[in-house]
């Protein structure tokens, strides 16, 4: 995560700490730009949603991630799409993960504006990728009304493979229409997102996405796991399991109350 003076100091004997340096570093990233107003709006949907599962990987999402990076390894074109939330919490983690798959990263903003564009651009940079797409879109995903659509013909556009972290309902459908194998990382298991994808990840992003990096090197060597990962995996059925997880947690004696 970049870290930058915040707003307030926050003491670190808080049980919320890393929660409430989370906000402050998001809502530094709304002044700067790279964040959307309203991404601060999804960032408190996606944090009860992991209080619901317990702010921790289950073991449900352990096997998505790893079906994922099957699939992003089998890809002959992958590509990570980018938005304002997932480079302000992960942007070189992201640049790992995509170095680590050999995947292009494309920024796709649903808030979209130039000076955005070019800013969550030049911020993936500043982490460490050496190729950022999407400052200069050239083609349109067909099915979605909005700026969306704008991506590139080198990226989006012919990819066979689409990570999405922290996604909008329509431009998951649309890829999925469009022919693309589908990831989300979406900590709502009852998003549109996550029921369009193929492969679900409900998890939050800065935990799957480092995940999925440690991942690779025993399944980039070991093809026949890939297969069998692939060919065992149902989403529907994933689903379940993270709403499961989440009944179960909520079920559980809770020792300490939250805040
Ligand atoms: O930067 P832009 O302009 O592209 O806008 C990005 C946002 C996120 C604002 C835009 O895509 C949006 O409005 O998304 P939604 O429709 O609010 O969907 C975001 C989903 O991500 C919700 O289902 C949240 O529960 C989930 N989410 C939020 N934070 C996290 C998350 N999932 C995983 N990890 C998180 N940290």
């Amino acid at each position: 995560m970049n870290t930058s003076p915040l707003f307030v100091q926050i003491s670190k004997d808080h049980p919320r700490y890393r929660s409430l340096v989370v906000r402050e570093m998001m809502a530094k990233r709304v002044e700067e730009g790279i964040v959307a107003p309203t991404g601060l709006i999804a960032h408190g949907r996606g944090e009860a949603f992991d209080y619901l599962l317990g702010e921790r990987t289950t073991e449900n999402a352990r096997r998505a991630e790893m079906v994922a990076v099957a699939m992003l390894l089998d890809a002959i074109r992958p590509v990570i799409s980018v938005n304002g939330n997932t480079a302000a919490l992960c942007s070189k983690e992201v640049v790992g993960l995509a170095e680590a798959t050999r995947a292009k990263i494309e920024v796709n903003l649903f808030h979209r504006t130039e000076e955005r564009v070019q800013k969550v651009c030049s911020f993936m940079e500043d982490a460490g990728a050496k190729e950022v797409l999407g400052r200069s879109p050239d083609a349109l995903l067909p099915g979605i009304a909005s700026d969306r659509a704008r991506c590139t013909r080198e990226g989006i556009y012919s990819a066979d493979v689409v990570l999405v972290p922290l996604e909008d309902g329509d431009r998951a459908e649309a890829l999925v229409k469009f022919g693309k194998k589908v990831i989300a990382i979406d900590l709502n298991p009852l998003s549109r997102t996550a029921r369009a994808a193929h492969v679900t990840i409900v998890d939050e992003v800065t935990r799957a996405v480092p995940n999925m990096t440690t991942m690779v090197p025993e399944l980039r060597r070991n093809g026949d796991r890939r297969l069998a990962l692939l060919n065992s995996f149902d989403n529907q059925l994933n689903l379940e399991g993270a709403m499961e997880a989440m009944r179960a947690n909520l079920s559980a004696p809770q020792s300490e109350g939250k805040e």
